[in-house]
């Protein structure tokens, strides 16, 4: 998967995908993430992005020329699946939309700022808007690097069996069941006996019952589509 990153600060997006499971996915050649600065496609000599608003009102916002500039240049090498543009009014990022986007092969990410972007670049260029929560953040960049963090550890072959997405919390809109390791007895607190028995059939059915239980107290939202059996 190819996942370009269109910024006005792409400084703040410099490692986020340098480490853990996002460098492996990259060094296997199983994700592929390029960050462009808007700025390069700026039509004037100050590397102007953003203008005030039409009809007044506090706060700047991203001009088209630039931002449509960018995303005909890059889509010149490949036509991207989606184009999504990261704002606090798109639709929630949740864990079946990751595993949709984990399908695409191209995406093009569009990081908001000020205001946010020129309606005309959103109704003739974006093909989906997400947001990941109900709280504002200065940027769409860190944002971005959730997104990408999300889908990418998603990819088939990214994850291996130790890291494996299917026992996520979400993955079966259950919350993942409570973990362990050594040592066994640690100032007196115990690891739960069936984790000890060897016996899987009963671990299983241990760590599903301790998942359904967590989500009931934690996350009862979930349980209407989860499955508790
Ligand atoms: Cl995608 N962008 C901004 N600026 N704020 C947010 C967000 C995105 N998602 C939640 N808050």
């Amino acid at each position: 998967m190819h996942i370009h990153i269109l910024s006005a600060v792409p400084e703040l997006l410099e490692s986020p995908f340098s480490h853990s499971i996002m460098k492996r996915a990259q060094d296997k050649g199983l994700l592929h993430v390029e960050v462009h600065n808007l700025r390069k496609w700026s039509l004037n000599k100050y590397k102007q992005i953003d203008d005030y608003q039409f009809g007044g009102g506090a706060g700047m916002v991203m001009m088209c020329e630039p931002l449509v500039n960018a995303i005909e240049t890059l889509q010149k090498d490949a036509p991207f699946d989606e184009i999504i543009f990261l704002t606090p009014d798109g639709d929630t990022l949740d864990q079946p939309m990751a595993n949709q986007l984990s399908l695409k092969k191209n995406l093009l990410i569009i990081c908001g700022h000020y205001k946010g972007i020129d309606q005309r670049v959103r109704d003739q260029f974006v093909t989906k808007e997400i947001s990941i929560g109900d709280y504002v953040l200065s940027g769409g960049e860190l944002a971005a690097a959730v997104l990408v963090d999300a889908v990418g550890r998603l990819i088939p072959g990214v994850l291996n069996n130790e890291t494996s997405a299917l026992t996520d919390s979400f993955q079966d809109k259950l919350l993942a069941p409570p973990v362990y390791t050594r040592p066994v007895d640690f100032r007196g607190w115990k690891v739960p006996d069936v984790l000890l028995s060897g016996n899987h059939r009963l671990i299983d059915d241990w760590r599903h019952q301790q998942s359904v239980e967590r989500t009931k107290k934690l996350r009862p939202d979930l349980l209407s589509g989860a499955d508790l059996m």
